[in-house]
This record gives C-alpha cells, structure tokens and sequence, in this order.
C-alpha cells in the first residue's frame, strides 16, 4: 500500500471523527460513536491498522508515527464530546443571558467585632493621648510575674493557672541550653501588664501608654470567660498622678466607648503590682459585670525597672476586650465571637 495513500486514509477517518464527536447529543450517542472508532476488536481506526503491515519497510516509521497522532486526535475529540456533555449549558446559558436582570449583590467581608473594638479603643486612647505600645505573648517569668511585684509563691503563679511552655531549667530550644541549662521557663502571657514592664524598661519617664493584645488562661469558657482573650492595658506614668486621674480617664473612656449614661464603679481590690488596687465594672441589664483590674503602679515595680518610686507615681488599668466589645453590641455570650458562626459575625 502506499505512504500516500495510508497516510490520507488516516486523515479522513481523523476529520470525519471530529465532526461526529462534535454533533453527538447524548452519552449512549457518544458511547456508540467511541465504540465505532475507537472499538478495539472492530472499531474504525483498528481497521485502518492493518493497512499499516502492507506500507512498504522504508515508510513504516512515517506510516507507525501518523497512525498514532491520528489515534490521539480522534481520542481528543472524544474527550472534549465528553467533556461538553459533562458541563451542559454552556451554549444554553449564553443564550438566555438576559443583560437586564439585576446582578447578584457582591458579599462584602468586614471585620471581626473583636478587631472593630480594638481599633476603636485604640482611636479613643489615641486622642487621649496614649500610644500604642506592642509586647510578644510568649513571656518569660521577669515579665509577666516578678518585676510585677508578684513573689514565686503567689498563686497566680501555679503552673495549673498558666500556660506555661516548658518547665523551669528546661529550655525547649536546644540552643538555648536542654535539659538542665539554667534558663526561666516562657508561658504564653496571662495579662497585658507584662508590657507595662517592657515599656519602662526601654523608656523614660514620663509614660503614657495602651496595649493591646491576646493573654491566655486556663480557664473553662462560659458567657464571660474564654482561655484566649484580648485585654486592653493601659499606664501613665509622671510627676504627682493620683486615683483621680485613674478614675477620671476610665470614667472618659467608658462614656465615650459605651454612652454617656453608661454607669460605672469602682470596688476596692488587690493586685500584687498596684496599690491601693480597685475592680471596675460596668452596668449591664439589671447588674454588674466586671470589666477589668487598676491602681496605683505600687513602687515596688518602679524599682524593678530602674524608676525612682520617690520621683515619680503612676497608674496603671487592664480591661477585658471581649466583655466592652459584648456590652458595647449586646452579646450575652462571649464564646459567640469565637465560633467564626458567619450568620452571627455578620450581625456586627
Ligand atoms: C488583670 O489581668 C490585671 N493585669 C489587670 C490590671 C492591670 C490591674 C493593671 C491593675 C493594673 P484580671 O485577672 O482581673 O486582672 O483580668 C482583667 C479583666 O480581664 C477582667 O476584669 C475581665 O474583664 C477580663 N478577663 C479575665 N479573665 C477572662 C477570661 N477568661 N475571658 C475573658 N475575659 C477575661
């Protein structure tokens, strides 16, 4: 047989294969048509590949090369037949296209409530004139407890009220020493105060600082508790501050976040790194919820960062982030804001 003649043969069947695989309507249609040409007893192509044994010697290689792309242009057209019957209403779609439909309103993202009310606290101190200041969540013992005035025995301390990283002598980082080197065990922050302490260690007084960020408790949530929270921390420090100035600046920040007629209180308290200390809470429905710790920055922590408690006084405030944010938009339950439920973010 000769080149020429095979070689069109091929063509043929490839070009008539095409215009069959694109006409097809249903799939037992294009089944059939496979079977036709493809078959591998008695299909199209099959028949054609006898004719391969009678090209001459010379010409095989030729005649071997083009009866393969042959068989893969007609698998081709198979393949898109079947793709097109697969996603059905291309060309159906486009001609029912009615330009005068109205579209489909696009969904606009927003930020978490949690995100809404840190940016907001930090406009509200910012034009009170505290700057933000930033501190890393995982801590050592320095920063979160001891130049915090708080003594190894105190109970805030106990490993089963913390996160802590690794144990004592112990340091995670091979580098850092293993087994046995002598370093302070890290632990994910309690509260923000430890920036407090890293402020004043790299500045001069006067301060007057926000910060604010995640600390994590082992505590079981419920409606006002979570393991991860956010607190707002806030600290001034200068010549002649009194609990005046603390309370004045609360009471401002309460009314400008949560309403003028948003009643606030202060209750006498302890903390290890303030004193005299008081609990502040706010009104909400019928009670009281409370929503953070503050004082008088108690000398002993001036000493621990190298500031004369005889030149200067201070004072400090650590609010819940999560209990403003659910008083400020009505949510009873703080776990709600960490369910990443879209029906209900999108309330805020
Ligand atoms: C403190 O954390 C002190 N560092 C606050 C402070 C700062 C006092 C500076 C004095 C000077 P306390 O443990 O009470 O205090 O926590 C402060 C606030 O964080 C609480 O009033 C509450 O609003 C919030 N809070 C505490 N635990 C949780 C929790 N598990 N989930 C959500 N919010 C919490």
């Amino acid at each position: 047989m000769a080149l020429d003649e095979f070689l069109a043969e091929l063509d043929q069947l490839a070009e008539a294969a095409a215009a069959s695989f694109a006409s097809v309507g249903d799939a037992s249609e294009l089944e059939a048509l496979r079977v036709k040409l493809l078959g591998a007893k008695n299909g199209q192509l099959k028949g054609l590949q006898k004719g391969l044994a009678r090209v001459a010697a010379a010409d095989k290689p030729q005649a071997g090369k083009h009866f393969n792309q042959t068989k893969q242009r007609i698998e081709d057209a198979f393949a898109l037949a079947e793709q097109r019957l697969e996603s059905p209403g291309t060309d159906q779609a486009a001609s029912d296209f009615d330009a005068t439909e109205p579209g489909l309103r696009p969904r606009l993202g927003h930020l978490h409530p949690i995100t809404q009310t840190i940016q907001e606290l930090k406009d509200i101190f910012g034009r009170l004139g505290f700057r933000v200041a930033e501190g890393p969540e995982i801590e050592d013992e320095r920063h979160n407890f001891e130049a915090l005035n708080i003594d190894p025995s105190h109970p805030a301390r106990d490993p089963l009220d913390n996160f802590y990283l690794h144990a004592a002598g112990y340091a995670a980082d091979p580098e850092a020493g293993g087994p046995g080197a002598d370093v302070s065990p890290w632990l994910l922050r309690s509260q923000t105060s430890t920036v407090q302490i890293r402020v004043m260690e790299n500045t001069p007084p006067p301060v007057r600082i926000v910060s604010l960020g995640r600390v994590y408790r082992p505590d079981t949530a419920d409606a006002t508790h979570y393991p991860m929270f956010h607190q707002i921390e806030g600290l001034l420090v200068d010549t002649d501050v009194t609990m005046a100035d603390l309370k004045t600046i609360l009471r401002v920040f309460c009314s400008s976040y949560l309403g003028e007629e948003v009643e606030v209180r202060f209750r006498p308290s302890f903390f290890p790194f303030t004193e005299p200390s008081v609990e502040v809470d706010m009104q909400w429905q019928d009670g009281w919820v409370e929503m953070g710790g503050a004082g008088m920055v108690d000398p002993n922590v001036f000493r621990a960062v190298g500031y004369d408690p005889d030149q200067v006084t201070g004072f400090a405030f650590g609010l819940g982030v999560e209990r403003l944010c659910a008083r400020r938009f009505g949510i009873t339950d703080i776990r709600d804001l960490f369910k990443n439920d879209v029906r209900f973010l999108q309330q805020f």
